[in-house]
């Protein structure tokens, strides 16, 4: 639960985003309206992303020489002092404009996460094969742990600090995202989601890779259904949201 802002950090994984980091960062910079520390977290990228985050003066930088996204983001999120956590990619993919709507809503819910959900998106900027394996994936999460997501791939969250210190993630790849929705779950964390906008990558190349990322997400989701926890916390879920209807 959240009640007030005393510090956002804003984490962000980077690896060879030269061309997309400086407007990410700087939009961040100006539109933010709660206090803030932005964190960028690089595997050591070697297109200069380094020295353009360091020439903005407004960003720490952690080297996490370590490969994967979810060892980035975890790397970033120990080093994080803020009460709030942002996570959002370095890409330029996501509407970083929209960045006090989430801390915003997080308040206004009290919620432990908000994530800004894509599938609203009017111009339908994601490409479909990826919108086909999102929506296989959120289904089947929302379905094995009752859940009402519509984009459980979004990078671009609000977190609670308090809330993810209290889970255990281990993922470091790009699964890393839906273990975290999946402990959300079996503490009977609120989640909650706010639309946003999806742009095309306009410089340099996804680090995704579908088909292995798909595998991992799936035996991710399967093998959080082991936990007893798991199907108790999911069941009072359901059963509360069913009689509230
Ligand atoms: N530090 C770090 N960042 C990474 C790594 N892999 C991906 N990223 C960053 O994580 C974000 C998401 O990756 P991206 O390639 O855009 O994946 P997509 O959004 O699924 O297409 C981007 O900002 C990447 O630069 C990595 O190994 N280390
Ligand atoms: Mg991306």
């Amino acid at each position: 639960m959240t009640s007030k802002v005393d510090l956002v950090s804003i984490v962000i994984p980077t690896l060879n985003e030269a061309g997309n980091i400086l407007e990410a960062v700087t939009t961040i910079q100006k539109e933010m309206i709660y206090p803030k520390e932005i964190i960028v977290v690089d595997s050591n990228s070697t297109d200069g992303t380094i020295e353009i985050v360091k020439d903005t003066n407004f960003c720490r930088l952690i080297i996490e020489p370590k490969r994967g996204y979810g060892v980035a983001l975890r790397t970033g999120m120990k080093h994080a002092k803020g009460n709030i956590i942002v996570m959002v990619d370095g890409d330029g993919t996501y509407e970083v404009r929209h960045i006090n709507r989430l801390v915003e809503r997080m308040l206004e819910k009290d919620a432990d996460m908000v994530l800004a959900t894509r599938m609203y998106d009017p111009k339908k900027a994601m490409g479909f094969l990826n919108f086909l394996g999102n929506k296989l994936i959120t289904f089947t999460y929302d379905f094995f742990y009752s859940q009402f997501l519509s984009d459980s791939q979004s990078g671009f969250r609000a977190i609670s600090h308090e809330a993810i210190d209290k889970v255990q993630l281990k993922a470091g790849d790009m699964a890393y995202a839906t273990e975290m929705l999946i402990e959300f779950a079996r503490e009977g964390f609120n989640m909650v989601e706010i639309p946003t906008t999806y742009k095309p990558r306009i410089y340099g190349k996804t680090k995704l890779k579908p088909f292995k990322s798909g595998i991992e997400i799936f035996s991710t989701i399967f093998r959080g259904l082991l936990h007893a926890n798991t199907v108790r916390t999911c069941y009072g879920h359901w059963k509360k949201n069913r009689l509230k209807r």
